[in-house]
């Protein structure tokens, strides 16, 4: 009996050094240890010793049980371990691969305009206001000095959703709600961006959806000198230092008196070019002191308070300043035009 068990325990260590994963493992100690296994069998066995043996068989079959079971729980350590290393060896992240670049986007040539003339004005103390895009037909004209029927309102020219209600033309009513919301009581120093549409066949140069901003300053004693310098701080940070600016008569119904304002062109050093049309000077925007009707429609008192008002087109300023010759480029969003305007975000 000795003899057998000593066999046992060779052929279960012998087994157990061959199974080289833990299902195999398991197989062996469930064949040695369980409950049908030749150890269980020799302590069924006993009963049939005489009293002398039966300790000293108990004791040894103890030992052979114990050094099997020690042997299991060594080798299942070690292919456990085995296992976590093979994983993490298969997980290993090489450090030293370069990376996939990120493809960014970049804000759209309107957007990067329109936030650089916002900034222009916020140094100078200016608020950005906002306002509906589907305006009312008071805000859009009347309150603008172009009651019904005055011929600058053009019916034609504007999109009507009702006999009220337009998509609105022009930033101005956003200055004239601000206004409005002011109670007669200034000063109002405000930049208006914003989209504004016209009932216009769309071509290199005209757009039925376009952008404008717009400024306007209300308080006591401002004059068309305030207007002529802000203008010019203006023109000099957005297009150079060396632009000269020039103010020329013109007319809006909204403000009088009105003027137009134009830089030197560059590209030619005022001698004349295609860009300038042989003028030596470019277009930049309209402006003019704001007529005192505009500021009694929105309850302020034309003796006490002046003011002065501005307004621009980003696109024609985005075209001069980047040389696009089509205003379409803007709306149709081929990245090939859009990735030329990447820079610092
Ligand atoms: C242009 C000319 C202009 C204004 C806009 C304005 C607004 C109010 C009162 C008075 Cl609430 N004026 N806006 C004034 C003069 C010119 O725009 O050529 N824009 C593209």
């Amino acid at each position: 009996m000795e003899a057998k068990l000593k066999q046992l325990e060779a052929e279960a260590l012998a087994k157990i050094t061959e199974a080289n994963d833990l299902k195999l493992l398991n197989e062996v100690r469930v064949a040695y240890l369980g409950k049908k296994g030749p150890i269980t069998e020799v302590l069924r066995g006993m009963g049939k010793l005489s009293a002398e043996e039966r300790p000293k068989m108990g004791a040894l079959v103890n030992v052979v049980r114990e050094k099997i079971t020690e042997e299991i729980g060594k080798k299942q350590q070690e292919l456990e371990e085995a296992s976590v290393r093979k994983q993490l060896e298969s997980e290993t992240i090489d450090i030293t691969l370069p990376g996939r670049p990120i493809k960014t986007g970049n804000r759209h040539p309107l957007t990067k305009i329109i936030e650089e003339i916002e900034d222009l004005f916020i140094g100078m103390g200016y608020k950005v206001a906002e306002g509906p895009e589907v305006e009312k037909d008071y805000y859009n004209f009347e309150a603008l000095n172009l009651p019904k029927g005055h011929p600058a309102r053009d019916m034609q020219d504007s999109f009507y959703i009702t006999e009220e209600i337009l998509l609105r033309t022009h930033t101005s009513p956003v200055q004239a709600r601000t206004m409005e919301k002011h109670e007669g009581i200034g000063p109002v120093k405000i930049i208006c961006p914003g989209k504004v549409y016209r009932r216009d066949n769309d071509d290199a140069t005209h757009s039925h959806q376009f952008t404008q901003i717009e400024g306007l300053v209300v308080d006591e004693n401002i004059t068309m000198g305030d207007l002529k310098g802000t203008l010019e701080v203006f023109a000099k940070k957005m297009f150079g230092e060396d632009r000269e600016i020039r103010l020329r008569p013109s007319f809006f119904p909204f403000t009088e008196p009105s003027v137009e304002m134009d830089i030197s062109c560059k590209i030619c050093g005022g001698d004349g070019c295609r860009v300038c049309k042989q003028t030596g000077w470019i277009e930049i925007l309209g402006a003019g002191m704001v007529h005192p009707n505009v500021l009694e429609m929105a309850g302020f008192d034309s003796k006490k308070y002046t003011g002065f008002a501005f307004g621009m087109g980003p696109e024609r300023i985005a075209m001069l300043k980047y040389g696009v010759d089509d205003i379409r480029h803007f709306y149709t969003n081929d990245v090939r035009f859009l990735q030329q305007f990447a820079g610092q975000e």
